[in-house]
């Protein structure tokens, strides 16, 4: 079977990474426009890196959870898809091969003036000197912020690999940031069977093939995609 995942920040909840909207959610304390958009960081670029430094900080001792090693695991008689908004990289340690970072990654710096990326997990630098590429440049977090596009490249395989899917499963997304949230939508308007695994309800919930209200880490180890037999 062609299978795509789809997740959001609540495939790694249950690894202790904080959500965005839940309770403790990451924007508590910080308003997304304040540390998360080009122009917080043309504002002041050291809010935005203590930021994401200290993301990196809480995910330095986070493992991925059940939810994850289950999509991992179902590559070995699956083709599998993972298309994820999240920047914390869990799918790809618990063993995915296929992940589509729609949202970059937060263990990448990219250089502000001339592009260049490299890996980057300090998460508690020595001074609070900006990160600067060789050219001069100061350099970024490698995440999309809002109202920056998503790498091109990277949508239009999630958009591929969806179209080409046999089942889709939308994992821990409250679907509201677009254009990721448009993934789930293309499979529904191609009729393609869509399981959401989510504890509450989404904008989606009403219009997906099957809604699990499961957490993440409980529902996907038990979840057989070849047993999916349609919508009940
Ligand atoms: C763009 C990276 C345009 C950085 C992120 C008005 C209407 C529509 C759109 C817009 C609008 N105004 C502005 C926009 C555009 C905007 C947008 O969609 N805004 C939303 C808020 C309305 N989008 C953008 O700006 C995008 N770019 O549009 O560019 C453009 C076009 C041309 C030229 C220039 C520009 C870029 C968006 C990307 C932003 N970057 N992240 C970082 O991580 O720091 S967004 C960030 O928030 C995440 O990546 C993710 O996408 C989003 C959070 O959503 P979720 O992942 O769903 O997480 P959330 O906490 O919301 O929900 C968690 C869910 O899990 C819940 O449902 C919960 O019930 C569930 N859950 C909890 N525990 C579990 C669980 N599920 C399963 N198991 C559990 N255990
Ligand atoms: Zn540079």
């Amino acid at each position: 079977m062609k299978i795509v995942v789809l997740s959001g920040a609540g495939m790694s909840a249950e690894s202790g990474v904080p959500t965005f909207r839940g309770t403790d959610a990451l924007w508590n304390g910080h308003r997304p426009e304040d540390v998360a958009t080009p122009e917080a960081f043309r504002r002041d670029p050291s809010n935005v890196w203590e930021f994401y430094r200290a993301r990196r900080r809480n995910l330095l001792d986070v493992r991925p959870n059940a939810g994850h090693l289950a999509v991992a695991g179902w590559q070995d008689r699956h083709d599998v898809v993972v298309a994820t908004q999240n920047v914390d990289g869990l799918h790809q340690v618990a063993g995915s091969r296929t992940v589509h970072e729609l949202h970059g990654s937060i263990w990448i710096a990219r250089c502000n003036r001339c592009g260049r990326e490299r890996e980057d997990r300090v998460a508690a630098p020595a001074d609070d000197a900006l990160p600067t590429c060789p050219c001069g440049g100061v350099e970024r977090p490698g995440v999309v912020w809002f109202g920056e596009v998503l790498p091109e490249e990277t949508v239009r395989a999630a958009e591929q690999a969806v179209i080409a899917a046999d089942l889709v499963l939308l994992v821990g997304s409250s679907n509201l940031v677009y254009p990721a949230a448009s993934l789930p939508l293309l499979a529904i308007s191609r009729r393609i069977p869509v399981v959401e695994v989510n504890p509450e309800e989404t904008p989606f919930s009403g219009r997906v093939s099957r809604h699990m209200r499961a957490a993440a880490g409980e529902a996907l180890p038990r979840f057989e995609p070849e047993s999916w037999n349609g919508p009940n």
